[in-house]
Order: C-alpha cells, then sequence, then structure tokens
C-alpha cells in the first residue's frame, strides 16, 4: 500500500476522503471492535490514530487491534514521537509550522528516528498549521504555540506555501480538537488554490453542513474525531445524506 500515492490519486480524481480520528486516550481496547465495524460500514477512507498526549502508552494496543478488523489504511497522527507504533501503516511526519516551539519543529522528530529506521511505515512529511479554532484546544496547550488567527488569511497562505517549498507533501490544517470554529471555506479555498500538496483539514467539524463546506471550499481529505466519539449515528447519517458523491 502506498498510502500517499493514493491520496494524490484521489486529489487528481476530485475524489474526497475523509479520516476518523481515533484517540488512544478516548478509547478503551474493549470498544475498538464495535467502533471499527461502524467505520467500515461508513464512507470513512482512512483512519488516523493519535492524541495530543497518550499517557498511559495505550497507542500500540489501540492500533494493533484495530488493524485486526479493518482494511483501511492506519495512519499515526501522533502528538510526540512515544506515540510512533510499528503497527500502523504509516504516520504523518508532522511539522508544527505555524508555530516557533523547535521542540515540534525538529526536536521530537529527531526523537522518532530510531524507531522509524526499524519499522516500515510509510513517513508522510506533513507541513501542520494550527489556526485559531475559537477556544484554546489541547493541541495549543500542549505544544506550548500560538494558533494562526483566521483573519490573518495571508500570513496562513504564507505559511503553508512554506510548508510545501521546505517538501512537506501534505499541509494539514488544524483548527484543534473540540474547536468551536473550523477552519474557514475562505481559508481552504485560498490554500488549495495556490498549493499542490493535497489539503486535509481537521478540528470542530461536526455536521454533514460543515463536511460539505470544507470539501466544496477545495479540503482533499477531512478529519474528525469528536463527532464521531460523540454520536456513531453520525456514521449511518453521513451516508444517507452526504451530498458529495465523489467520497468513496
Ligand atoms: C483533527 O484534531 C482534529 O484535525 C479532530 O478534531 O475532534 O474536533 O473532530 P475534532
Amino acid at each position: 500500500m502506498n498510502i500517499y500515492t493514493e491520496i494524490v490519486a484521489a486529489k487528481k480524481k476530485g475524489q474526497k476522503l475523509l479520516a476518523v480520528l481515533i484517540d488512544p486516550e478516548k478509547m478503551k481496547i474493549g470498544e475498538v471492535h464495535s467502533f471499527i465495524k461502524l467505520v467500515n460500514a461508513s464512507v470513512a477512507t482512512h483512519i488516523f490514530v493519535g492524541g495530543s498526549t497518550d499517557v498511559d502508552h495505550q497507542i500500540e494496543h489501540i492500533v494493533t487491534e484495530i488493524k485486526k478488523y479493518t482494511i483501511l489504511p492506519v495512519i499515526l497522527f501522533p502528538g510526540d514521537f512515544s506515540q510512533v507504533t510499528t503497527k500502523a501503516d504509516g504516520v504523518l511526519f508532522l511539522s508544527l509550522i505555524s508555530g516557533r516551539n523547535s521542540e515540534y519543529l525538529i526536536t521530537q522528530q529527531i526523537a522518532a528516528v530510531p524507531k522509524l529506521k526499524k519499522s516500515s511505515l510509510e513517513v508522510i512529511p506533513t507541513g501542520y498549521l494550527l489556526i485559531d479554532g475559537g477556544i484554546e484546544t489541547s493541541v495549543q496547550r500542549t505544544s506550548n504555540t500560538n494558533p494562526l488567527p483566521q483573519k490573518d488569511l495571508t500570513q496562513i497562505l504564507h505559511t503553508a506555501l512554506a510548508g510545501e517549498y521546505m517538501g512537506n507533501k501534505l499541509i494539514y490544517l488544524e483548527a484543534g480538537s473540540g474547536a468551536n470554529i473550523p477552519v474557514s471555506p475562505a481559508i481552504i479555498n485560498a490554500l488549495s488554490n495556490e498549493l499542490n500538496d493535497p489539503l486535509l483539514v481537521g478540528g470542530g467539524i461536526r455536521t454533514i453542513g460543515q463536511l460539505n463546506q470544507a470539501y466544496e471550499a477545495g479540503a482533499d481529505m477531512v478529519v474528525i474525531g469528536t463527532a464521531f466519539e460523540q454520536n456513531t449515528a453520525f456514521f449511518n447519517e453521513l451516508k444517507k445524506e452526504i451530498t458529495n458523491e465523489n467520497i468513496r
């Protein structure tokens, strides 16, 4: 499986992708099977696993359990290097380029190398931008960086383009898990017009309307966690009502 090649191919065809985010701190091992059954029956195309923290080091167990029940690509979305496990298919190798904390620009990346070297994980360099989602989110707290205000469109655009010029293969706009305000369609639109990289958008997307808005504005992949955690019926609602026929 080449995860990145498939994302690029979907973008070329205009197919939209949906990642379900599983936070290892919020899911118990015993809940994984039934949750993954719902994911498999839904329109989701990818599973992301990770969180700002994983105090009990559950991620490897959770990923191993997920892999038993699905053929969807399982991609790590790590809050720090300790969340890298060889049991997944790939890893978003994140650089928090909206921030100025060297810990999340290079230190954590170096710390991840010993595990990555020994693994067959597909490593996908990803420029990660934290955008103000209206509340202080855990990614903001943990990373100790300030989000970019949504009104600073030029700064957001230039940061994303710098991320692309630096060689990142994906650009990820993050309003933060549980954000009040998702990344605006205007920002998504401006970036998708200028970037070559596939564009991922997540944080605070809870409704079919918001999901469709993000796709229509140019998001190639939307990442949703909280809405599925809080209401598993959302999987079915999406299936019935999603207007975007291009989603797999
Ligand atoms: C993925 O952090 C988000 O980018 C997930 O956000 O939990 O608000 O869906 P939600």
